[in-house]
């Protein structure tokens, strides 16, 4: 047997192996997996042509919004919430932003922390920066292994700026665009573009000075408008129904079609 071939033969195998781990939930297997990925590595390629689709579907939400709205707190509050309701929760952390500025990556890590030892909760920065294709290709591809892996919940947190992010949150069932009052002109530029994808519209800090006049001002468009204050919690129960309620309704029209 040449060289060449028991190579490619263990590598095979390899991938069987890893494909089997990830299936079974293997912490381990699902990061190395998903790093493969997001360095386009041929190893994960090769590992995500051999996971096969979970027998139940996981719930998808994908969180969008500016720098700062308070988009990791509110998934910290939704792991939280969905842990509560016995259900494993996925998070991608999708960082597009600089490398200069580092992003949110550590805050991300600090914000969620609490989590980490709960065996129940796996929390993921994508690292993939540069092109764009390349960002919504990880993602995607990270998702699936979450969703081989059987988690319950997957969540994907994406900062809101330009049409790569609206193609990454475009993967998730249930939408949610995340705004802060004072935000001016950048709420009426997201009318134009985020909140077009959005299934629910978030006016987050709650707490804050406008916060109820933003809430009027996209409820004249937007049917699905709901206020938190994500630090203290408030409005989360609320949220979380009203995604269960979407994703009713998503799985009625798909029933239907
Ligand atoms: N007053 C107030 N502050 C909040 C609320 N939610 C989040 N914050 C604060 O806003 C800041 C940014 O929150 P993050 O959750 O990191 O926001 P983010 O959207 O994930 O930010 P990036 O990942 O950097 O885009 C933090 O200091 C939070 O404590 C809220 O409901 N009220
Ligand atoms: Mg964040």
């Amino acid at each position: 047997m040449n060289h060449a071939y028991a190579d490619r033969l263990s590598k095979q195998e390899d991938a069987e192996t890893m494909a089997k781990q990830v299936q079974a939930g293997g912490v381990r297997a699902v990061a190395r997996v998903i790093t493969w990925l997001d360095n386009r590595e041929p190893a994960g390629t090769a590992v995500l042509k051999r996971l096969t689709p979970p027998d139940q579907r996981a719930t998808v939400i994908g969180i969008t919004g500016y720098p700062g709205t308070g988009k990791s707190t509110v998934i910290d509050q939704l792991i939280t919430a969905y842990r509560r309701l016995g259900k494993t929760v996925g998070v991608l952390a999708v960082d597009i932003s600089s490398p200069l500025t580092g992003g949110a990556v550590l805050g991300d890590r600090i914000r969620m922390q609490r989590h980490a030892d709960d065996p129940g909760v796996y929390i993921r920065s994508m690292a993939t920066r540069g092109q764009s294709g390349g960002l919504a290709r990880a993602t995607r591809d990270a998702l699936q292994v979450l969703e081989s892996a059987a988690y319950d919940v997957i969540l994907i947190e994406t900062v809101g700026v330009g049409h790569s992010d609206i193609e990454v949150v475009s993967v998730a069932g249930t939408v949610i665009a995340l705004v802060a009052p004072g935000l001016g002109d950048d709420v009426q530029a997201m009318k134009a573009g985020l909140l077009e994808v959005a299934d629910i519209v978030v006016v987050n800090k709650g707490d804050r000075e406008g916060a109820d006049a933003a809430v009027r001002d996209l409820r004249e468009w937007y049917p699905h408008v709901l206020r938190t204050v994500a630090v203290k919690g408030e409005g989360i129960p609320e949220l979380i129904a009203m995604i269960a309620e979407q994703q009713r309704l998503q799985d009625l029209a798909h029933a239907s079609n």
